[in-house]
């Protein structure tokens, strides 16, 4: 058992063995110029200082044996998995299928949805393609999740309060208990992340914890 005795809003304990680590969509679509990101109007800078920690994070969880999956917000070259209330609402300055720098926008198999290469899936770890926000919307996570006897779940990734904590809160309905790396995430708006790691935490955790990715670290190697 590990334990993050300064876990906020208390301890957490978990397992190392029944704990994965899930890093949501850190594709180049949202952290480079030219992606998704950027045609909604955003700052694509702002979300960089995530990637060490989620390095620091992947690091430790490798070395420990956790289960990692990766995330990617993408739809299928047809667009069939892209409501057309997605692709149509507002005004960005490229929508999702449309040709872009990095190939077409949030399309499955185009260089702007792959991971960033510092964060690039490892060999033996699993890779999820998701049409919505949250990662058990429409995929198998859950099922492998539990084919795997996972009940514990650490959280990295962009944005923190679309995709991650979407996530986050359809894991924390299934029964999981999970925990926001608060150095491996980041948003277009730092204000809502700020008030994502309060409202995760608040209320004896009624989402799940936060703690640093060098929190975890030494949790892992002790
Ligand atoms: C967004 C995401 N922000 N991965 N996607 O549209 O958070």
């Amino acid at each position: 058992m590990s334990r993050i005795d300064d876990a906020q809003p208390f301890a957490y304990e978990f397992t190392p063995s029944r704990t994965a680590v899930v890093v949501i969509d850190m594709q180049r679509d949202f952290l480079e110029p030219g992606g998704f990101g950027e045609t909604l109007g955003n700052d694509v800078s702002l979300l960089a200082p995530a990637i060490e920690g989620t390095a620091r994070l992947l690091n430790a969880a490798r070395h420990a044996g956790l289960l990692i999956i990766h995330t990617r917000e993408c739809h299928k070259p047809d667009l069939s998995d892209c409501p057309p209330a997605k692709r149509t609402r507002g005004a960005p300055t490229l929508r999702i299928g449309d040709p872009g720098p990095m190939g077409r926008i949030l399309i499955a198999g185009e260089p702007g949805s792959d991971i960033i290469p510092a964060l690039a899936a490892h060999p033996g770890e699993i890779v999820i393609d998701k049409p919505g926000k949250g990662a058990f919307h429409a995929t198998g996570l859950d099922a492998l999740l539990r084919s795997r006897r996972i009940t514990h779940l650490l959280f990295a990734g962009v944005t923190t309060e679309v995709c991650v904590q979407t996530t986050m809160r359809e894991a924390n309905d299934r029964g999981y208990e999970c925990l926001l790396v608060e150095d491996a995430t980041d948003s277009y708006f730092p204000a809502f992340k700020q008030a994502v790691l309060q409202m995760v935490r608040a209320q004896s955790a009624i989402v799940g914890w936060t703690a640093s990715s060098t929190q975890i670290a030494a949790a892992l190697s002790e």
